[in-house]
């Protein structure tokens, strides 16, 4: 099922097939103090689905990409105060950067500048006057592709989900906002009831497949904003954006009937498979983990009620 590591393509699709409709919007951030040119380079790769942010003053590069994040910055040289070339070289040290491509945008004709413009970080030289087709096609693949690495880097192999790590990191986020906006956030922690059994009967390889199951059952029923992980093992950790947790609980039942009636496959005969969830509203004063413990705690409780369902 899983393809070749090395085929970065390959894996790309792999990981959007778990659902197209998931598929990130690549963000692009250039920096140039070329007002004019910068916004015809916007408008032509906005007008190819990518979402473009404009840095004029190369001074307020560095506190925008940190807060941006990009999947991929062009760059131009020349620009007041701040040289393109020595831009590149800072970005390039701060950790979250490291494997953001940089692509210069120049006018520079000398090849052994250029040469140094690669040396410094850079991951490409696009030559001024450019091109806008091949700025689009060299934009657009090399931040899909950086789009792909990052995925494969904080996703579970199993399932293409959020591994444990991002989804904390993530919940953390989400807290964050949610206690400016006042809008109500939802966590759940589901576990497979009696999976120790699955594994025993049907063997890994099936449970193994039951997990796979599971994990498009959930990303299938939930609202594409919601966030989904693979939090350990057999047991799965959920963020469900602007929910309370009666409108939680709503959501998971169904996810839970449609799971338990599904006919898994084993080795001689079909089975059918429950999981019991946890749900945890966050409040005033809330963090991740606190959020998480209380989830935990109900996740114990609808264990102990006799499994297959979901308490708050
Ligand atoms: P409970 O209803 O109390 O949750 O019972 P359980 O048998 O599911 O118990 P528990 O959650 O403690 O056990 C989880 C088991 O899941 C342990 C391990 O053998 C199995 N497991 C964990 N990760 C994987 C995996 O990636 N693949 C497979 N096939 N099995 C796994
Ligand atoms: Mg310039
Ligand atoms: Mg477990
Ligand atoms: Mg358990
Ligand atoms: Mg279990």
């Amino acid at each position: 099922l899983i393809p070749d590591p090395l085929d970065i393509t390959e894996l790309g699709s792999w990981l959007n097939s778990f659902d197209e409709t998931r598929k990130p919007i690549p963000s692009i951030v250039i920096i140039d103090d070329d007002v004019v040119l910068s916004e015809l380079y916007a408008a032509v790769l906005e007008a190819s689905g990518m979402s473009v942010t404009i840095i004029n003053d190369p001074m307020e590069a560095f506190d925008s990409i940190a807060m941006i994040r990009p999947d991929l910055i062009l760059l131009d040289i020349e620009m007041p105060n701040v040289n393109g070339l020595e831009l590149a070289r800072v970005l390039r040290q701060s950790r979250s950067n490291l494997s953001t491509p940089i692509l210069f945008l120049s006018a520079e004709r000398n090849e052994s500048r250029q040469q140094l413009a690669r040396n410094i970080g850079g991951d490409d030289f696009i030559s001024k006057p450019i091109n806008l087709d091949r700025l689009t096609t060299i934009v657009q693949m090399r931040a899909e592709r950086a789009i792909a690495l990052k995925q494969i880097m904080e996703s579970d192999s199993l399932t293409g989900l959020l591994n444990h790590a991002r989804f904390k990191e993530r919940l953390a986020l989400e807290i964050e906002r949610s206690s400016r906006t006042g809008s109500p956030l939802s966590v759940c922690i589901l576990d497979i009831d009696k999976f120790k059994g699955i594994n025993d009967r049907h063997g890994h390889q099936v449970g193994d497949k039951v997990i796979q199951t599971l994990s498009q059952t959930l990303t299938g029923g939930l609202r594409r904003t919601d966030v989904v992980s693979r939090y350990g093992g057999e047991e799965f950790g959920i963020i469900l954006l602007d929910t309370d947790s009666t409108g939680a609980a709503v959501v998971m039942n169904r996810v839970r009937e449609r799971f338990s009636g599904i006919a898994l496959m084993g080795n001689e005969e079909e089975f059918c498979v429950t999981f019991s969830a946890g749900i945890a509203q966050n409040g005033l004063g809330s963090t991740a983990n606190s959020t998480l413990a209380l989830a935990d705690l109900a996740l114990y409780e609808a264990k102990h009620l006799g499994r297959n369902r979901v308490c708050i």
